[in-house]
Order: C-alpha cells, then structure tokens, then sequence
C-alpha cells in the first residue's frame, strides 16, 4: 500500500478567491442571475475547466441579504450544451499498487456515462437553509428548461444565516453541483450587528470547500476536464483534489487580526475534519466557533478536540485570531477525515500526517494562512451570542409526535446500492409481515416500514407550530448527513444502537429489523454531541450504530416539503422523502 502519493499540483499557490457579492438592498431586492455554462480555472498550472455556474461562475455570486427585506430572483436559464462533467465508473476500486482510484485523476479505464453525457440543463434552484414557500424552494421535479426563467421569492423573515443555493433536480443533483452550480447566501441582521462582527471584506471571508477531480490527457498531463468518478466497491465520488472558493488548495494573506470565515461544506460526499496547523502542530485554540447551519449559537464553542467535522451542506461561522502571529508566519487547514466517513476519531495531534490513499484522503491540505505585516488589532470576541432561542426542555416535548426513520442500504447485484429512508409506523396487533422492533430495556415497540421511496406516498404531515421530534435510526456503515428543509430543528441526543438485520431482511420496500437502544460492543464512537451542535441545525450527521433525536417545529409555511441525505449521491439513489406542513385546522379533513 501506497502511503503518500505526489501532488500533481502545487499547493498554496492561488490566492484564495472571494465571490463577487451581490447585495440585494442596492438592486431593491430584485436580483436577476443567468446560469450559464462558463470557464474557470481551478489552479494556476491547470488549464481552463468547462463549468455551470450561476453568473458562470464557481462559485456563483456571494448573495447578501438583509433579515425582513424580502428578495425576488429572477433565475435565468440559459445553459447551452452538454453537462460539462465526465461522469464514469471506474472499472476496478484500486490501481494495480492498490491505491483506490478515486485518489488520483482520469477515467481510470472507466466509459464516459453517455446519459449523464446527454444531459442538457434542466435545472431547479433550492435555497437551503431559507423558510421559503413551498412554491419557490425548489421541489425536486419542478423543472425549468434552457431558456425557461423562474421567479422565486424569499420573504427573507428569518435570522441571520450562511445559506447557499444549490441546483436540485431530481436524480441528477450530484452532476448539476459538481459541474458548479452553487454559491452563498449571507442574511444579516441587527443581533449580529450590535455584536460588532466583522461584516464584509476584508475581515469576514466566505469559505466554500469542495472536492474535485480532473482528467487526463494521453500524455498523463492534467486536463481541466471535470470528472466524477466512482469505482465499483464506492458509489460516492469522493475527489482528491480540495477546491476553496474554486481554487486548489488556495492561500489567504492575513493580517494579524481577527478574522470571521464563513464556511460551507458543499461537496457532494466528502466530510471534512478541520484541523489548524502551525508549524506542523495543532492550534486549534485560534478558533472560536461562533454560528452554525441556522446562525449564532447562545455562546461561542471551541472547536472539538480532533478538529472542526463538516458534513455535506453543514456551515460554521468561525472567529480565527491571527493577533498573535509575526509576519511571515505560515499556518495550513488540513482535512484528517477519511472517507467514505464514519464517525471514526483521528487526533489532531497526527493531523499533518493524515495523508492516506487508502482512505481517500491523499492530500489532506484545504487552504494556507500567510501572515503579512500589518497594525495588530485584537477585538474582544462576545461572551453572549444569541439570546432568541434555548435549549429544547426533553419534559416539554413528552407528548409530541414522534417520527421513526430509518436509514438502510440495500445492496443490490451489479449496481450502486439503493440508499433509503424507511419511515416506520407502528404496527397493528393484525400486523404479521415484516417488522422492525425497538427495545430501550423495558418496552418493545414494533414497527412497520410505511414508506421506502421518494415517490411513495407521503405519511409525514407535521402541523403547523406544534413541536415534533424525529428519530433517526442509521443501520448503515457510513455516516449520513439528514437535511430536513423548511424551519431548522435542535439536536436532542446521539444514542448508541445495536441491531440486527436477518439476511434479506431489506427488500424493495420492507424492513426487517431488531434494534437495541445499547452500545454494540464492537462500537467505537463515543456518540456525544459537539457544543457546535448545539444550535439551529438544518443539517445533522448520523454516524453508524447511532439514533440521532432532534426536535423540530415547522413555524412559517404550509406545502409540500423534502428531506434527505445531504451525500449527493444518496439523495440521487433514494435517500430522499417528501413531507406535508399543514396547519392545524385542516387535520379533522385529512382522513
Ligand atoms: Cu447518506
């Protein structure tokens, strides 16, 4: 086994971009963005890449919004030609010295995908993280065609958020982000202000992290051909290269100051496991985590021991103190989190040695901090951040209905695995088919399996401002990001499982299951909740032999809504279900 391979590109050489930004209160709240095919180049030694971007950008603008002022966007279609993304199967999971072939550029003897080739931009947009209208938040299916326009507003009446925008469409969201299509959203509001962050540039900087990969020519040389690429034993592409705001491996300057990183994991699989590195050695005590999905948490967090984990789609708000540095000090972000990921601990203390093929993590680096000369200028961060919500009271919550999911992988002969969401109902006493049972130690609890697919009925109808909590049960290996969206939720507990599955016991639709709420012995996370955790999530990790509890109360519209594993490649491959917000005076007419 390979352990290191050598970069193909040189790290720290591109100056980390900031997206252009556009300010919805000087257009008066109606922004017009084209989506157009483009080019872009992801390094200064690569040639141009064909993209989709919004405005043709990656990332596509920065969106700035303030709390209350409503914006209107008018989505202009205008993609031509085809998907600019080779989408291919490798033909074998490792080259012949065994380091998995998503770890290095090409095709790796796989077949350019001629449907994913034949695709020819049919888009939607999903503003994830906003409380927008059933109509305009981007259902899956509604479509709009090169050369079509959808108008969405956002009514905006929400606290203030990193969002982002993403393309949504049904099946083939992996593509339609890969090839580029997503950018930030920033809300403002007076809480944030009287706070005296920093807002705007130079001190607030938005970080979009994601993984790419690129061809090759007959050469070997690189192109700047996107490529997403799976293997036969992997079905999420996991690329090897980090892009930061749409460079390899980027490099901020800094001046010795605080700075406020806003930061997004918009890969389509990947985890991250952030870790700060000066002079090879952790410093994780220069960050203070201020915010999350849904915005500032009650009091600044410090970052977890083994380093910042970011999921698919989650955000952090982070406070990184460069006071204290001379100029010229060097610092570097490193990723340790191995993929596909698990929940699996790795210290920061090895953190500049994570570098492992094996698990598609050849370069751990994400981005460095250069130092330069400068005033020294040290704001005091706040001791008390948001004041407008608490802690979830478990008493409170006794009587609300609860929702049981289980998250299953079916593995199937010849093709990818279907990854679906079970969503389980009690079962009747006349109730003799498959079931799927919970035992705490004293009660037993049997369910049946409802609903498996996207497009089998709905059966989560929540009414309107009533608390709920959810319950998600993850039977899989690998760690699922669950994006609910409409109104953010709270994290209630992370609950070791064991269970069993008989053989067969997942089918097209049903679920057979016994599940334990104990530690499996083999288990080896310890479960616990980060205080980053801590605030308003949209979006949570389910690592394996886990429940995760979290309590949710939709408070703004009534529709037809969607949640889903945030691994693109799960939500294209089922792992996505619809769900109704109704209000209350409508129930007694629903049966
Ligand atoms: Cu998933």
């Amino acid at each position: 086994m390979t352990s290191t391979l050598a970069a193909p590109l040189v790290p720290f050489a591109d100056a980390l971009p900031v997206p252009q930004r556009l300010v919805a209160a000087e257009q008066d709240g109606r922004l017009s963005v084209p989506i157009r095919a483009g080019a872009h180049r992801f390094h200064r030694d690569l040639p141009e890449s064909a993209i989709w971007g919004y405005d043709g950008m990656v990332p596509g603008p920065t969106i700035e919004a303030e709390r209350g002022q409503p914006v209107t966007v008018r989505w202009r279609n205008e993609l031509d030609g085809a998907l600019p993304v080779v989408v291919t199967t490798a033909a074998v999971a490792a080259d012949a010295s065994g380091v998995p072939v998503q770890c290095v550029p090409g095709l790796s003897g796989g077949t350019p995908d001629q449907d994913a080739a034949a695709l020819a931009g049919y888009t939607v947009v999903h503003l994830h993280g906003g409380l927008t209208p059933a109509s305009y938040d981007g259902w899956a299916e509604n479509l709009f065609a090169p050369g079509q326009d959808a108008v969405f507003h956002y009514p905006m009446g929400q606290r203030a958020a990193l969002l982002w925008y993403h393309d949504h469409v049904m099946g083939v969201t992996r593509f339609g982000v890969y090839a580029g299509l997503a950018g930030l959203w920033i809300i403002r509001d007076q809480r944030e202000r009287e706070l005296g962050l920093p807002e705007g540039p130079p001190f607030e900087v938005p970080l979009l992290i994601c993984d790419r990969n690129f061809g090759l020519d007959e050469a070997g040389r690189l192109t700047g051909q996107l490529v997403h690429k799976t293997d036969p034993e992997v079905m999420e592409a996991f690329a090897p290269f980090t892009v930061v705001n749409g460079k390899v491996w980027p490099v901020l300057q800094v001046q010795p100051a605080l700075y406020r990183f806003r930061v997004l994991n918009g890969s389509n699989a990947r985890t991250y496991r952030l870790v700060l590195l000066a002079g090879g050695e952790p410093d994780l005590g220069r960050i203070t985590q201020i915010g999350t999905d849904h915005g500032l948490l009650r009091a600044p967090a410090r970052v977890p021991p083994d380093g910042l984990v970011l999921a698919s789609a989650e955000r952090a708000d982070l406070l990184v103190d460069f006071s204290g540095l001379p100029p010229g000090s060097e610092l570097t972000l490193v990723n340790t989190a191995a993929a596909p990921f698990s929940g699996a601990p790795f210290p920061a203390a090895r953190a500049a040695h994570a570098a492992d093929p094996a698990l598609m993590l050849p370069y751990p680096h994400v981005m460095g901090f250069r130092v330069a000369p400068g005033p020294v200028t040290r704001p005091a961060v706040p001791g008390e951040l948001a004041t407008d919500y608490r802690p979830p009271a478990p008493g409170a919550l006794a009587g609300a209905p609860r929702r049981v999911i289980a998250l299953v992988e079916r593995e199937l002969d010849g093709e990818p695995s279907m990854l679906t969401m079970r969503e389980l109902a009690i079962a009747g006493q006349d109730h003799t088919g498959p079931a799927v049972t919970v035992t705490d130690g004293e009660q037993i609890t049997r369910y049946r399996a409802a609903a498996a697919h996207f497009e089998d009925a709905a059966t989560f109808f929540p009414v309107l401002d009533r608390d709920e909590v959810w319950q998600l049960i993850n039977l899989t290996g690998d760690t699922h990001p669950i994006h609910v969206h409409l109104d953010p939720f709270q994290i209630l507990s992370r609950r070791p499982i064991r269970y069993q599955i008989p053989g067969h016991g997942i089918d097209d639709r049903a679920l057979t299951a016994a599940i334990t709420l104990d530690r499996d012995p083999g288990d080896e996370l310890d479960h616990t909740i980060d205080d980053n955790e801590r605030g308003l999530k949209d979006t949570i990790r389910v690592n394996p032999h886990e429940m995760v509890e979290i309590a949710v109360r939709f408070t703004t519209y009534a529709g037809r809504y969607m949640y889903h594993c945030h691994i693109l490649e799960h939500e294209d491959r089922d792992m996505m279900r619809p769900f109704i917000t109704m209000p209350a005076e409508l129930m007694p007419f629903m049966d």
